[in-house]
């Protein structure tokens, strides 16, 4: 069983959200303050159980409201997650290993494996990554809800109670495309659709959605792998990996503008749309290859009973690229049946992802150059009890990782989306095409480029108030 009362809301239900500040801080030397102080801020973290309220009581005002022919009403909420980096714990004072060596270390030691470029001087290496990143980070707020307004207040709120016993290092506010683009991130595509059901919590999972045992988003519960090396004070936390990741929209655009896939019967418009739903695995609808080989279904797109109901093992799929290319991104960081039918699980590298775009959208002079002149990209965040099995795995073993999920009869290249290679300018796979899938596509530049980012713990609520505060 897990206690839902105890574990932060941002794990399992996600706080519902428009807009989200991300806040980064430092622990001043008055640690005790710190400590005395976070009793107040107890309260105001987000429990799994309050977002699942809140989730209830929008469905039922849908229904009421779409019985009475009138519009729902906007229930406000403002929700707040914290998480401490491996400094932060140190700094006031918990030093018994959590068992897990990746968030030990740190993201920063880790840039250069996950494939972040930097530069090397005298045998160390240093990411071209925003500077707050570059020094030690001690924790993160997340607030997320309905307006800039509750979250300011609330982040107002935080600031008062914890005084001069943080400095803040950074902060960034996240925001839900506006208008049809609601739901996708910069490059067009639906995204938040395909999360893994966490056992005792999500009950009723759509088809499709795979159940994973807690132990795997959740540390010292049902299947952790590092169960026997928890300390008590692990327990119903997990690990939020944090990465700050720009996208090149307008240069991604130009991309598939000049390489639309040729087809008979397609327009360059639909080779282009199709160059992108292969570079994916789904279309900008949301509607998996997989489902929908050559053209879009928006309205399977938009159907949860179906948009996450597919394996890759359609008879004319099954470890070929006819449908999907095995390097798309949805299937080269969820491979489904491409390693599940040769027995091979992939429940240990399963993550929950709880990302939202940054930035403005693309402005009429940034199209006509065809180059990006104002930052925008994607929050990652993702929630998982071993680093080493989840985000570094997918990012390092399979993302980056040519040879991965299927070596025959094609090697499947980069994720075209975030792989990440030592020359950003080489990157190729094969596949894009599904009438030549032996051709290997160059893949002129990493669209997507890493400023930063940290591991995090997020412990339960109760550890918060009985041991981490004072
Ligand atoms: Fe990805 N994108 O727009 O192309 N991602 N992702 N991701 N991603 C997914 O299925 C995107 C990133 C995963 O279960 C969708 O929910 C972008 C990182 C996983 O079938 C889209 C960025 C990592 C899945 C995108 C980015 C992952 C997934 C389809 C960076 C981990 C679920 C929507 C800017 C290391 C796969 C959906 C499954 C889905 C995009 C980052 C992992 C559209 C733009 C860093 C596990």
């Amino acid at each position: 069983p897990v206690d839902l009362k105890n574990i932060q809301g941002d794990i399992l239900a996600g706080i519902p959200k428009k807009f989200e500040t991300t806040m980064f801080f430092q622990i001043s030397n008055d640690v005790e303050g710190f400590r005395k102080r976070l009793t107040q801020i107890v309260p105001l973290i987000t429990t799994t159980t309050e977002v699942s309220g809140h989730r209830e009581a929008i469905s039922k005002n849908k229904e009421e409201a779409a019985a009475q022919g009138r519009k729902p009403d906007l229930l406000p909420i403002v929700g707040v997650t914290l998480a401490f980096s491996q400094f932060g714990l140190k700094k006031i004072g918990v030093n018994d290993p959590i068992g897990d060596p990746a968030f030990q270390a740190g993201q920063l030691a880790d840039a250069q494996n996950l494939g972040d470029k930097g530069t090397t001087t005298n045998g160390t290496f240093t990411p071209d990554w925003l500077p707050a990143f570059k020094n030690q980070v001690h924790g993160v707020f997340v607030i997320a809800g309905d307006s800039h307004i509750t979250i300011d207040a609330r982040l107002v709120q935080i600031r008062l109670i914890l005084g001069t016993t943080i400095h803040e290092v950074f902060s960034v506010t996240g925001n839900v495309r506006p208008g049809d683009q609601k739901g996708h991130e910069h490059f067009g595509f639906l995204d938040g659709i395909s999360n893994p059901a966490v056992q005792n919590f999500d009950t009723k999972p759509f088809p499709g959605q795979e159940t994973i045992r807690p132990g795997f988003i959740l540390l010292g519960r049902d299947q952790d792998p590092n169960i026997a090396n928890r300390p008590a004070w692990a327990v119903e936390g997990s690990f939020l990996v944090f990465r700050y990741l720009s996208q090149l929209v307008p240069e991604f655009d130009d991309f598939l503008k000049k390489n639309p896939i040729v087809l008979p019967g397609l327009t360059p418009e639909q080779g282009s749309e199709f160059l992108g739903a292969r570079l994916v695995g789904r279309w900008k609808s949301g509607a998996p290859l997989d489902l929908a080989p050559l053209q879009d279904d928006p309205a399977l797109g938009a159907d949860p009973q179906r948009n996450n109901n597919f394996r890759y093992d359609f008879p004319e799929d099954f470890q070929t690229q006819d449908r999907c290319p095995f390097a798309a991104h949805v299937r080269k960081t969820n491979p489904r049946n491409d390693l599940e039918s040769l027995g091979i699980s992939t429940e240990k590298n399963r993550i929950i992802r709880r990302g939202v775009p940054f930035g403005p959208e693309v402005t009429k002079d940034e199209v006509t150059q065809k180059k990006t002149l104002h930052d925008r990209g994607l929050l990652f965040r993702c929630y998982q009890s071993v680093i080493a099995n989840g985000f570094q795995f997918i990012q390092h073993s399979w993302a980056n990782n040519t040879g991965f999920p299927i070596q025959k009869p094609e090697v499947p290249g980069f994720d075209p989306i975030i792989g990440q290679a030592a020359d950003p300018t080489s990157r190729t796979m094969s596949g894009s095409n599904p009438q030549n899938q032996t051709a290997t596509l160059s893949l002129p530049t990493e669209w997507v480029v890493s400023k930063g980012g940290e591991y995090f713990f997020a412990p339960s609520i109760s550890v918060l108030r009985d041991t981490f505060a004072l």
